[in-house]
């Protein structure tokens, strides 16, 4: 008989029994998958992730802050983890991403290590900073893209007079999920360079390659560092042409070595906004970390709308419509696991 045609009676004793039922199998470790069909298998994405904005001014006082109570050299990494308001305590930005500010200070250094976690920066305040990667070391100047790819020695130093901030992007939850995280610390502090700065740059990052080199699949890109000047001198080229109407103008930063991402678990993007040019809404699958590295402008993310500046870094949940204006000619960074999500073959994007 249908629920709806029973007596109250009949249907509270069915609802007792079915509760005890579950009891019994739940002791047995069971549970019943009509109960959560639904959840599990939503018509579209319901991410639980909220989406979120933090203002560079409170951040940098907050980190600068840190910066008096321990040293790089004590925290190991001095960073202040970036969490999701809906996912406190689990050090996530996203389900998939972890983000964080990064402080060093004149003279200091956070020491080599490696780990199966691939990791970006993005320098967003101070000169006189470099990060070594396996070997070679380079400048951290103000909008530099830096990867340290799975399981490459890194370590970090500020040899100026200022305070170093960049953003730290990695896939820890994704190596968590997967329990596949390794990690170890070098005897080396800081590792001993074998290679002039700018040489995997000129090797590789110059539509050319050592002659025989070949890549293996999903190998990451062996260019670390991808400067901001090369990557602004190229927005400013194409933003004389007609924007795209959901991108304005955007480019996906790749291994030149074979048009994947820099690494397999991250992707990461540039985008050119002219001044008073408004994007129409767009939405995809990869929860994706925006940062603004110039001008300003109007983000709407879902039924929410901010203000961003240079250096705020918002948060755009899976499957939520995302809207920007641009007041001035902006710049914004982003990064998400969009890399993961094609290689499954589970992306998707809408154009709305
Ligand atoms: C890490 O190695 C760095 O090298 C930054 O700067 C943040 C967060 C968790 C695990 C490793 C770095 C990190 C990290």
């Amino acid at each position: 008989m249908h629920a709806a045609n029973l007596p109250p009676d009949a249907l509270r004793e069915r609802a007792a029994q079915r509760a005890n039922y579950y009891e019994r199998i739940g002791t047995r470790h069971m549970t019943p998958l009509w109960e959560v069909l639904g959840a599990l298998v939503p018509t579209q994405p319901r991410s639980p992730v909220q989406a979120a904005l933090w203002r560079y001014a409170e951040l940098r006082e907050q980190v600068i802050e840190a910066g008096r109570l321990i040293t790089a050299e004590e925290a190991e990494r001095r960073v202040l983890i970036l969490e999701n308001p809906a996912l406190r305590g689990q050090s996530s930005i996203t389900q998939s991403l972890y983000a964080g500010l990064q402080l060093i200070l004149p003279g200091e250094v956070a020491p080599a290590h490696r780990h199966s976690q691939s990791a970006l920066r993005l320098v967003l305040d101070g000169e006189g900073a470099y990060t070594a990667v396996d070997g070679e070391r380079t400048t951290m100047r103000r909008g530099d893209f830096i990867i340290t790819p799975a399981w490459t020695w890194h370590d970090h130093g500020n040899l100026g007079d200022q305070p170093v901030v960049w953003l730290d992007g990695l896939d820890i939850p994704i190596v968590r999920f997967l329990d596949a995280g390794f990690a170890e610390k070098s005897e080396q502090h800081s590792q001993v360079t074998q290679r002039p700065e700018g040489d995997a740059l000129a090797r590789y990052g110059a539509n050319m390659v050592p002659v025989d080199y070949q890549p293996r699949p999903a190998e990451p890109t062996r260019v670390f560092v991808y400067p901001f000047e090369r990557t602004r001198a190229s927005l400013k080229a194409i933003a004389g042409g007609t924007p795209d109407a959901h991108h304005g103008h955007k480019l996906r930063y790749v291994n030149p070595a074979t048009g994947a991402s820099p690494m397999p678990t991250i992707g990461a993007f540039a985008q050119w906004l002219p001044r008073g040019f408004e994007t129409r809404p767009y939405r995809c699958t990869d929860g994706t970390v925006v940062v603004c590295l110039e001008g300003e402008g109007e983000a709407k993310v879902g039924g929410q709308t901010w203000r961003f500046q240079e250096n705020d870094i918002f948060v755009v949940p899976s499957w939520h419509a995302l809207q920007l204006r641009a007041d001035r000619d902006s710049l914004l960074f982003s990064f998400s696991d969009r890399p993961v999500q094609q290689a499954l073959g589970l992306w998707r994007d809408e154009r709305l």
